[in-house]
Parts: structure tokens; C-alpha cells; sequence
């Protein structure tokens, strides 16, 4: 049930026993925010927002809620993309203030934080304690690790360290009717029945609240080295991570596929930036070693790897950034492609992923049917290719009207879903299903796999009060 303004005062009464008043808000310029996502495709309603500072606060709110039939959608930082955040006249549950480190344990390798903290929070705590936080996201200044976990975030270092998923050691969560579970274990092993932490991660709050997470630290990063190339076509962007990966094995951190349109969109509208390279070709990379050690092995073992890819020919040219503002010059260019891209007259994203193998026959079979749909509009394949994610996202032909272009959402959808559904991919591979994928979740899912999960969401919500009407 959502709340209707007559229920309004009562519940607010309600949550006056459980809560401070500063922390029940119905003033609708604070909600306002929370009511859409940075993509914007969607807004939602609420009349109500509360802002727990303890997991007890937690507890007693969805006790409450379970109670009286009323539904909560949790919210981190909002800093998602398919509208798993946005309420629809549910109250708005939001962690933020919930972001205490609780400990950290450098011999461990571990760090015990509330979920609204902020992951640049938890990489720096790691950084003061000597050690490393691996995941990198474009919104690690704002987005929390409660988000983070619910979406299984991924980022720009899961070839190195993986996803979220990975990076979790415990977690503390509190169930529908207020039960706190608590499994903050610091382990590396524990085979005692169920890893029931892993049905909450990537759940996107549909079957429980997360409050704490106890997280796995690496040693410190003492020496990074990023590189950009151009590559002979798109089959080399492959033979190169190979490559990569079998001369230098864990220095390997990132592997970033850049389309000569992404640097094209990223060097007209970005804020002064320069292309590393002077001979750009359709397809190039950017390449990061990350090394422990303070010495020059990684930039050496960079330096005659891709020296050796350029004797084979799969390399045409590349830069080893040399200065710290070369390094943010490259890592720029791929943030600018994000935020940019929409100004080609819109943008149809897509986050899909397929074998890594299958990357350059899936970008190159649904560009042609792309094509053959759409003469002249414009992809912008690019991303995380290293783990066979590609933001497949889709610009119109130039000058073509935008909102003619989204008329062909639907279609253009079904393109490229149904192509990495051919190639044994995912319509969802890093920002999760929410409110925009669900019809895609109904389609390609396992039929046997989605009962499954519709009946673990009945039996942990039975009353469907956590973020209703997500993922299907
Ligand atoms: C990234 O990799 C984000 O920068 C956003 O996942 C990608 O939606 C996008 O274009
Ligand atoms: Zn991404």
C-alpha cells in the first residue's frame, strides 16, 4: 500500500516514536531530488522521506510498515540509471545518514562501514590505513556502498578485482519484519549452509534493507600506469587484452574500450581535452597497470608489451601517459563520453555484456542491424570490455529530430537485447534491471531461474513492502 495524505499525519506521528523529527521529511523540494535518477527517464512520487541514523531505527520503521501494509523503497546515493531508486508514492527510505566506518582491520584486509557511506569515503579510509578499496565507479563521490552492494556495481576495476559481489565479506541486513541478520563476519572462509549475503547483493532492495557491510581491502597501489592506443580493428581489441594478460598477468586493472566517436564527442564537448594520440583509429583502448610496488617494472612491462603488439600489428599507435595530467587527460575522455554522448541528439542506452570472447561479432552484428534499421544512426559502443561489458549506447542520425529518434526506442531495444541474448549475453550486465528492464527480464530470463527468484522475493517479502514493483 502507498500512503495517501490522510495517512499522512498518522504515520507521521507514528514515526515521531521511532524517529527525530529532522529526520521525517515532508517537504517536497528535499524530495524532489529523490524522485528521479541522473538518467531522468523516469520520476516518481513520495510524500514522505525518512532518514534512519542506526540499523534499530531501521528495524522499528519496516516493523512498523509490515505491520500496517505501508511499502519503502530504500535509496542510497540515487545515483542508478534504470530507476531501482525511484519511489512510486512508497515512502522513501534513504541510508545517508548512516555512514559511519565502524572499524577497519588493515591486518584483516577488511573494513566494516554502514551502508550509507560514501565509497570514495571507503576509499580513502582504506588509503589512510595503507590499503586499497578497489571499486571505481564515474559516481564514487556520491553513490554509497548500500547502493553499491544492492546493485552489484562494477566499474572500471572489476577485470582486476571483480564486482561488488567480490568485494564483500558480510553483511548486515534488515529483513522485512524487522529482523536484523547479522553475518558482519570478516572471513575469507565460511562454508556454514547458504551464502544468504549473496541473495541480498544485486537485489536492488527487493528483499531486504542493507544497514552494514564488512568489505575485502588489497595492498596499497604504490605505482599506476595508463596508456591509450589505437588498434589495428575491432578483432585486436581482443588479441591485445590477451596480450596484456598473459605478459603482466595481475598488473592488468583496467581495460576500456574507446570508439573514435566516444573521443570524438569527448573532445568537442569536454572540457579542454586533447587526444592522446594523433593517429586515431575506429577502435582504440585505454589501458591500466596497477602495481604495489613503487618502481618502474609495470611502466617497462606496459612499454614492451604494446611495443611487441605494434611489431604484430595489432597496435597502430599508443601514448604511456607520462605526467599526472596525461593520466586525467585519458581518464577524462572516458568520463566525457558518458556525460556527453546525449548531445548527438539523444542517446538509447544499453548495458549489456557478452563472452569476451564475442565482443567484436556482437559490436559488429548489431551495429549492422542497427544500421539496417536506422540508416545513418550513430553507436557508441564503448566501456568495460575487458569483462565483456559494452554500453552499447545508440545516438540518431545526424540531425535526425530526437524525439522522433525515441519513437524507435522499443525497436532499437530489441535490437541490441536480442542480439547479446544471441550471443549468450545479458540485457543487464553492470546497472541492474529496476523499473526499464523489466520487460527485457521477462523475456530473457529463465523461465525456471525467474520463478525462483519471484518466489524467494515471496518468502522474504511476503507482503511485497520492499521496493515493490522492481525487477519484475
Ligand atoms: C560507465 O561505465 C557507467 O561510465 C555509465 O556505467 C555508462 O550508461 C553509460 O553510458
Ligand atoms: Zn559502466
Amino acid at each position: 500500500m502507498k500512503l495517501n495524505e490522510k495517512q499522512l499525519q498518522d504515520f507521521k506521528r507514528k514515526f515521531s516514536d521511532i524517529l527525530n523529527e529532522k529526520d521525517i521529511i515532508t517537504d517536497q523540494d528535499t524530495i524532489a531530488p529523490h524522485l528521479s535518477d541522473w538518467v531522468g527517464n523516469i520520476s516518481g512520487s513520495s510524500i514522505l522521506m525518512l532518514t534512519p541514523r542506526n540499523k534499530e531505527q531501521v528495524s522499528k520503521i519496516l516493523m512498523l510498515c509490515n505491520d500496517k501494509n505501508i511499502a519503502v523503497v530504500p535509496q542510497g546515493g540515487n545515483t542508478g540509471s534504470v530507476a531501482s531508486g525511484i519511489p512510486n508514492g512508497e515512502i522513501i527510505l534513504s541510508l545517508k545518514k548512516m555512514n559511519k566506518i565502524i572499524s577497519i582491520m588493515p591486518d584483516d584486509y577488511s573494513i566494516t562501514v554502514e551502508s550509507g557511506c560514501i565509497l570514495s569515503q571507503v576509499q580513502d579510509a582504506a588509503m589512510e590505513a595503507s590499503r586499497f578499496f578497489p571499486l571505481s565507479i564515474g559516481s564514487e563521490g556520491s553513490c554509497t556502498i548500500g547502493g553499491n552492494i544492492s546493485t552489484n556495481a562494477g566499474g572500471i576495476s572489476v577485470l582486476k578485482y571483480g564486482n561488488m559481489r567480490d568485494l564483500v565479506l558480510g553483511l548486515e541486513v534488515v529483513l522485512q519484519d524487522g529482523k536484523i541478520m547479522n553475518s558482519l563476519k570478516r572471513l575469507r572462509k565460511d562454508n556454514s549452509g547458504y551464502a544468504t549475503k549473496h541473495m541480498f547483493m544485486g537485489a536492488e532492495g527487493t528483499l531486504g534493507i542493507i544497514t552494514a557491510a564488512s568489505l575485502r581491502l588489497f595492498p596499497k597501489i604504490e605505482n599506476k600506469v595508463t596508456a591509450f592506443a589505437s588498434l589495428r580493428d575491432l578483432d585486436a581489441t581482443i588479441q591485445l587484452l590477451e596480450t596484456l594478460k598473459s605478459f603482466s598477468g595481475e598488473l592488468l586493472s583496467s581495460y576500456e574500450l574507446i570508439p573514435k566517436i566516444g573521443l570524438d564527442i569527448a573532445i568537442t564537448h569536454g572540457d579542454d581535452l586533447k587526444s592522446p594520440i594523433s593517429d586515431v583509429k575506429e577502435w582504440n583502448v585505454i589501458i591500466e597497470y596497477s602495481d604495489t610496488k613503487n618502481n618502474d617494472n609495470a611502466n617497462e612491462s606496459l612499454q614492451n608489451t604494446l611495443a611487441y603488439a605494434i611489431e604484430k600489428e595489432l597496435v597502430c599507435d599508443a601514448a604511456i601517459a607520462s605526467s599526472l595530467s596525461q593520466t586525467q587527460n585519458i581518464w577524462k575522455i572516458r568520463k566525457a563520453i558518458v556525460e556527453h554522448q546525449p548531445k548527438l541528439g539523444g542517446e538509447i542506452k544499453h548495458d549489456v555484456s557478452v563472452p569476451v570472447s564475442c565482443v567484436p561479432e556482437f559490436i559488429r552484428s548489431t551495429t549492422q542491424k542497427l544500421v539496417e534499421y536506422l540508416p545513418g544512426v550513430r553507436p557508441v559502443p564503448y566501456g568495460h570490455i575487458g569483462d565483456g561489458n559494452i554500453h552499447f549506447n545508440v545516438c540518431p542520425p545526424r540531425s535526425y529530430n530526437s524525439d522522433v529518434f525515441k519513437q524507435s526506442t522499443e525497436e532499437i531495444r530489441e535490437i541490441v537485447y536480442g542480439n547479446a541474448h544471441t550471443f549468450g549475453g545479458s540485457f543487464a550486465a553492470e546497472h541492474g534491471v529496476g523499473l526499464i528492464k523489466k520487460k527485457q527480464m521477462l523475456k530473457y530470463k529463465d523461465e525456471v531461474e525467474l520463478q525462483l527468484m519471484k518466489d524467494l522475493k515471496s518468502f522474504l517479502d511476503p507482503k511485497n513492502i520492499l521496493n515493490p514493483g522492481k525487477i519484475f
